[in-house]
Order: structure tokens, then sequence, then C-alpha cells
């Protein structure tokens, strides 16, 4: 068992349930303190620690960590693309200061490693479509993507500047069956698989050819808990690495289901999440996280299709 202390900010939304049991199993359950403005998550109680946290409220944090004997943080509070555009200063000032917060921290307390999510939001509409590269054109246009790309800029520049052990994937949209998505454009594509099974139907608000590049929520802890004990010589890129799981259309994935059940039927009724998913790119080119620190994705829509059926018919 490692004798690393960490703190999980976020731990009741979607990444943070999961991400959190993976970390207790890893690290002994009194050694990962889960934190949220939210209640405790139903799968987290009796688990490990929890505690009432805003991350916003920098004092706090800085007294929660010092209490602890934090070591390591994985921040995962943030606005996202869909919710982001309803109220673009607060989601700007949530998802920089938060992050600003926990680097500060990091840098005056000497803490070991911390780990942030970045998004395939940071590419933009004049970024390559298919295959998008690390390296490429990054013009994001949602107020979630230029936080996420100002985010990135300052992991690095913190890891440059202050040598914090800073490390971040830039997830595809997260498919999971254990804790809802939390307003991303994405989450159509968990919402079909409950609509699939409660309604035999399901209405979608993106266009039924519109490709995204997608990812299995075992592979995006697996790829999060491997980049964070890679070498910290092999974690080369201290913005954000490309990562890459699967990539399909509304259509694709509702006939995917269809092959389970037969009876399913979809519709499409685009809104205004439309416009967020046409900036971004199709699939993503991973080959730096694959050379660097050895990542490969063990899901496809099929594969990830039995399983979400299967789990949620439980
Ligand atoms: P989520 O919305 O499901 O969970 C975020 C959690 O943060 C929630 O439980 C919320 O209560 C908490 N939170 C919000 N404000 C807070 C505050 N001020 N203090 C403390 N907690 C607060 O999000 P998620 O899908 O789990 O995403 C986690 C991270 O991963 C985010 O940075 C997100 O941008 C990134 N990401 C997610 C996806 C995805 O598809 N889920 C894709 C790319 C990147
Ligand atoms: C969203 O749709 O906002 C997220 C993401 C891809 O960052 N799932």
């Amino acid at each position: 068992m490692k004798k690393d202390k960490i703190l999980v900010i976020g731990a009741c939304g979607q990444i943070g349930v999961e991400l959190t049991l993976a970390l207790r199993k890893m690290y002994g359950d009194q050694n990962v303190v889960a934190s949220d403005l939210r209640e405790e998550h139903e799968l987290l109680k009796g688990s490990g620690p929890y505690v009432s946290l805003d991350v916003m409220n920098k004092e706090m944090l800085h007294v929660l960590v010092i209490r602890h004997n934090i070591t390591q943080i994985y921040l995962l509070a943030a606005i996202l693309s869909a919710t982001g555009e309803k109220n673009p200063l607060l989601a700007w000032h949530i998802n920089m200061q938060s992050l600003l917060n926990v680097l500060d921290i990091a840098k005056e307390e000497g803490l070991d490693k911390i780990y942030w999510p970045s998004s395939i939001a940071v590419f933009g509409p004049n970024s390559p479509k298919a295959d998008t590269e690390q390296h490429t054109i990054i013009e994001p246009t949602t107020i979630y993507g230029i936080s996420k790309f100002a985010g990135e800029r300052w992991c690095e520049y913190y890891n440059h500047r202050y040598g914090i052990d800073v490390r971040s994937l830039r997830y595809p949209g997260l498919i999971s069956y254990k804790s809802a998505p939390g307003g991303g454009t994405t989450d159509y594509a968990v919402e079909i698989y409950h609509e699939a099974l409660e309604e035999g139907k399901y209405e979608c608000f993106l266009r039924e050819d519109t490709y995204l590049p997608m990812m299995y929520m075992p592979d995006a802890i697996r790829a999060t808990i491997e980049l964070m004990e890679a070498d910290a010589a092999r974690v080369k890129i201290r913005s954000a690495y490309n990562l890459s799981g699967m990539s399909f259309s509304p259509k694709e994935i509702s006939e995917e289901i269809k092959k389970h059940i037969p009876s399913f039927t979809i519709s499409y009724e685009p809104d205004y999440r439309q416009q967020i998913a046409d900036g971004w790119p199709q699939s993503i080119d991973d080959s730096a996280a694959r050379e660097q620190w050895g990542w490969k994705p063990e899901y496809d829509l099929e594969k990830m299709t039995v399983d979400m059926l299967k789990n949620l018919k439980k």
C-alpha cells in the first residue's frame, strides 16, 4: 500500500465517484479524502473519509490540506461545456480560480503531485477535425474550452517555473453508468442508454451524423492512474495529453443499441449544444500518450454497449 495522502475535489461527479473508489483500492480507504460541494454520493458512503468543501474557498482548502497531511490533489470540480454557455463568467471564474487555488497551495505546501483534467473542448472550429494532433491550431470558442486551454497553460507554467508535478489529460466525452454526467455536450451518449432501457426511445439533442471522440469510464480511470503512476521523466507534456478511446455518431450508437433492443427508436432535435459539438474534433491523435507512457484503450463502441446495458439492467 502506498504512503501518499490524496484529496479528490469534486468527488461526487461523474468521474469523481469512480476515481475515488479506484484510488481507495490502491492507496487504502483512509488515505483518500473525498470532497465536494454536494452531499456525499451513495456509492462513496462508508468507503472512506468525506469532507464538505467549496474549492473556491482557498483558506478552507489550505487548512484541509494541512490538517489531513495531503500530498496529492485530484481537482475534478468544474463547470462543463453546456452549462458553461449559460453563464460564461461564472464558468470562467470557477474553472480558473479552482485551479489557481490548488496550484498555489501545491507550491506553498510542496505537494508531490497534482492532477487536473483538460478536455477535447480546447480544440475549436479551426482545428483539424480528424485525428486532431497534440500540437495544432487551438482556438476554442466555448467558455469551457477557453478555460481549459488557459488552465493547460497555467499547469505548464507552474511545472516549468516552480517544479510542481502537474499532470493532465484532454478527456474525450466520458460514458459511464455509476454516476450521472453534469452538463456536458457529450452527455447524450450516457442518456441514450438509460432511455433505451427505460423508455425504448430517445430524442437526441445532436444531429445523427455528429461524430465526437468518446471514451468508456474504465478506460478513463485507467488512463488517469497510469499517467499519475508514470515515472516523472516520461511525462514530457505538462500542459495536457491528447487521449483517445473511440469515435461515433448518434446514429452509430443507436444502431449498436438496436442490436440488443431491436424495438429502440431515436429521433433528433438538435439544440444549442449542436454548435458546441460542431466546433470539436471528430477523432483524436493520442500518439504522444501512447509513446511516452504506454497508453492503450480497451473499449470500443461494441464492447462498451454490452457492458453499459448489462450494468444498467442490474
Ligand atoms: P461533474 O460535473 O460530474 O462533477 C464535478 C463535481 O464538482 C460535482 O460533483 C460538483 O458538485 C463539484 N463541484 C462543483 N463546484 C464545486 C466547488 N466550488 N467546490 C467543490 N466541488 C465542486 O464533472 P465530471 O464529468 O466528473 O468532470 C470532472 C472533470 O473532468 C472536469 O474538470 C471536467 O471538465 C473534466 N472532463 C470531463 C469530461 C466528461 O465527459 N465527464 C470530459 C472532459 C473533461
Ligand atoms: C462536455 O461535453 O462538456 C465534456 C467534455 C468533452 O469536456 N464531456
